[in-house]
């Protein structure tokens, strides 16, 4: 995205090394007039690997490096000398990184944690050397096994953040504001809706140490699984949020209904999203008396659990903090695993002719390049 550095889907060619061929080296020396075959094998090719690294947020040093080509192996020589194995590419990347065959959608594997490798496309074999294929009746085999080809995929990467609690609401319920007083993320606030455009996290420092993440997400809209508004383009980045804090301000209609529309929203996108644990909070509680809080008090959904705040009087916000502090700690709340979908991809036919190249993701970003995004950089 043009102006901005949160990238969280990036389409990326691959390709492993290719196997080093296998010697067919036959041994001589001045004494030695035929000395047998003694040809090595080649070395493996180069793997492209995956590596989970907490030191990256987003997908963004991937955007202008597409194409990842891992090294040759090298042939094998006399003397059984073995050809150097070629170069692996680690690709790091932020964890949460949830990675898709380009072409058939099909999910590969999840990286979550720091550290952690997935073989992503694999080095082709090196190739024996004519001295494993000597027998009694042929002494001087005068070939060997080529090496195993490259392999080659296209795969997309996607980023779902690993955050604590993911903040939904509709736009201006103070879900920014909310951030940037509980942490140190200095998100973009305004009256006007959509300023987030794309998440925010923040680190919430909790008492003696203790920290939690928390990820503020653009606002969703009645129909935003239909696309309205910024859609449910960022709601996979709730996905494995272990639970998710519902905002909505006091000066709403029907709070009972605000807060239905957003759970069908979310539903539409992922059911499963609908099985977390939801917290309620009625944010601006500035503009209430004690009254009118009392009389609130009735009209609020049933079964969740509800704390009135103001992030600019700070009422209520220790409290908060308290319950989504108790609330990730349940190890019902603890995410064990969750199910990848496999993405849906457009058939060829179905694409325009700039979507089908590796642009699609920018072609998309642009639109938004206007508006003034936060990225994590701010954190
Ligand atoms: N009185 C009062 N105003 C608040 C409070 N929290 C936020 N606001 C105001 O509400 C407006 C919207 O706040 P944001 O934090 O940008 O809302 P948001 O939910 O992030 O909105 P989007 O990014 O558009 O989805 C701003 O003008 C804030 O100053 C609060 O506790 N009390
Ligand atoms: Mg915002």
């Amino acid at each position: 995205m043009a102006g901005s550095n949160f990238v969280d889907y990036v389409k990326i060619f691959c390709r492993s090394g290719k196997g080093g061929a296998g010697s067919k080296h036959l041994y001589r020396d001045k004494l030695t007039q035929k000395g047998g075959p003694d040809g090595g094998d080649g070395g493996r090719g180069g793997h492209v690997i995956l590596r989970g690294s907490k030191d990256y947020w987003t997908l963004i040093h991937l955007k202008y490096a597409r194409h990842i080509h891992a090294g040759d192996g090298e042939g094998g020589s006399q003397s059984r000398s073995f050809g150097k194995e070629g170069e692996d590419k680690i690709i790091d990347v932020p964890c949460g990184t949830v990675v898709y065959d380009a072409e058939t959608g099909e999910f590969i594997c999840d990286i979550t944690n720091d550290g952690e490798e997935f073989i992503l496309v694999k080095g082709g074999r090196g190739g024996q050397g004519n001295w494993h294929f000597r027998t009694a009746t042929n002494q001087t085999p005068r070939f060997a096994q080529p090496g195993e080809p490259a392999v080659e995929r296209t795969v997309i990467l996607q980023l779902k953040v690993l955050a604590d609690v993911g903040l939904v609401g509709f736009p201006n319920a103070g879900k920014s504001t909310l951030l940037s007083v509980v942490s140190a993320a200095k998100p973009e606030i305004a009256d006007y809706p959509f300023t987030t455009l794309v998440p925010n996290l923040g680190i919430v420092q909790y008492r003696d140490n203790k920290s939690f993440v928390m990820a503020d997400i653009p606002g969703i809209i009645e129909g935003a699984a239909e696309g309205k508004g910024l859609g449910l383009r960022f709601l996979r980045h709730i996905e494995r949020n272990s639970i998710l804090l519902f905002m909505i301000p006091a000066d709403s209609n029907d709070i009972a209904h605000e807060f239905d529309v957003l759970l069908n929203e979310l539903k539409q996108y992922n059911p499963e999203l609908v099985d977390k644990q939801r917290i309620l909070a009625i944010t601006k509680c500035d503009m209430l008396d004690d009254q009118m809080i009392e009389e609130m008090k009735n009209l609020l959904p049933e079964n969740v659990q509800t704390v009135f705040i103001s992030s600019v009087t700070g009422m209520g916000v220790s409290d908060l903090k308290d319950l989504i502090w108790k609330e990730i700690n349940k190890e019902s709340n603890k995410i064990v695993e969750i199910n990848h979908r496999p993405m849906y991809i457009a058939p060829i036919d179905e694409l325009d002719e700039e979507e089908f190249d590796f642009e699609e993701e920018d072609e998309e970003d642009e639109d938004l390049s206007k508006y003034k995004g936060i990225g994590w950089d701010e954190l």
